[in-house]
């Protein structure tokens, strides 16, 4: 559809932004997708919240539906099943190109995708809208080794005020943390956890400030969190989680409310224990190919 900026050339990183990516276990890149592209993509994110969907299947673990609570997160998995312009974007080379380097695989597939509207709810309502801190590989059992990656394409922007995400860096080579918060909407995000924190190391909590089209990449074991927005517009994210080429499914996991996106796809694959992550149901989205 051409709708994005895509030329997969331009988005060799240097050697410094890899190092800062092994040693933080996140990475910022700069505006991938251009004004006219994250309009687009946020009145599909729209139709998809209200269930019109272009190719008459539906997402899964839609967690809002219309008439439900306009101050509630806006929550949905897999809108690429659902909606052309939403798959092109979670399908970019772009965010492909980036996640193969940071990585280092040969070749990244889709996940799934996730669609996130926090609600303006303005200064003074109570806490809601939260995402509390955790780490994806605690709800991703079922992938081997635990190297899966985040690309999280802001629309709106994303700052203190409007509830960005933050995360710890270099959490991702700590032990894996018994915190699992990520459905606690009312988490004060200001305050952390009892992390287990190795010797010699010590929390700090990085801001990932973003523009619109801009996007952030997290390894799957950073902890991350974002608290409410406070503003009065809403903070719209699109969500692609994406899996190196080498990584396989782990069965009896007992995973998870998460995974029920990626457990539906994998069923219909058919995959078995120590089976490659592969099929259709997970797209590759890198090297590029012309579909
Ligand atoms: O966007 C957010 O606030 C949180 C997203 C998140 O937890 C994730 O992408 O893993």
């Amino acid at each position: 559809m051409g709708v994005y900026f895509n030329n997969i050339d331009q988005h060799s990183l240097q050697k410094e932004q890899i190092r800062f990516w092994d040693d933080n276990g996140y990475f910022v890149s700069d505006v991938l997708f251009n004004e006219k592209t994250i309009k687009l993509a946020g009145r599909h994110m729209a139709r998809v919240f209200n269930q019109e969907y272009e190719t008459n299947v539906p997402p899964n673990k839609i967690d809002w539906r219309p008439g439900d609570s306009e101050t509630k997160m806006k929550k949905l998995d897999n809108a690429w099943w659902s909606n052309y312009v939403i798959r092109n974007l979670v399908l970019s080379p772009a965010i492909g190109a980036i996640a193969a380097q940071l990585s280092r695989s040969k070749t990244i597939r889709l996940f799934q995708d996730q669609l996130l509207h926090k609600p303006g709810i303005g200064p003074i309502s109570p806490r809601s809208g939260s995402v509390g801190w955790h780490q994806d590989w605690n709800y991703w059992k079922c992938t081997k080794p635990d190297h899966a990656l985040t690309a999280r394409i802001s629309l709106d922007g994303e700052n203190q005020e409007n509830g960005c995400m933050r995360v710890v860096p270099g959490s991702h080579i700590w032990p894996l943390q018994s915190t699992k918060m990520f459905f606690h909407s009312d988490t004060d995000i200001e305050k952390l956890p009892e992390f287990q924190v190795p010797d010699g190391e010590r929390i700090n909590v990085a801001l990932l400030e973003l523009q619109p089209g801009q996007v952030s990449f997290h390894h799957s074991r950073t902890i991350h969190g974002s608290g409410e927005n406070r503003t009065n517009f809403a903070r719209r994210t699109i969500i692609a989680h994406l899996l190196p080429g080498q990584t396989y499914y782990q069965s009896g996991t007992g995973d998870h409310p998460w995974a029920t996106a990626v457990l539906a796809n994998q069923k219909e694959t058919g995959l078995q224990d120590g089976d490659k992550w592969e099929g259709n149901r997970f797209p590759i989205i890198y090297p590029y190919q012309d579909k």
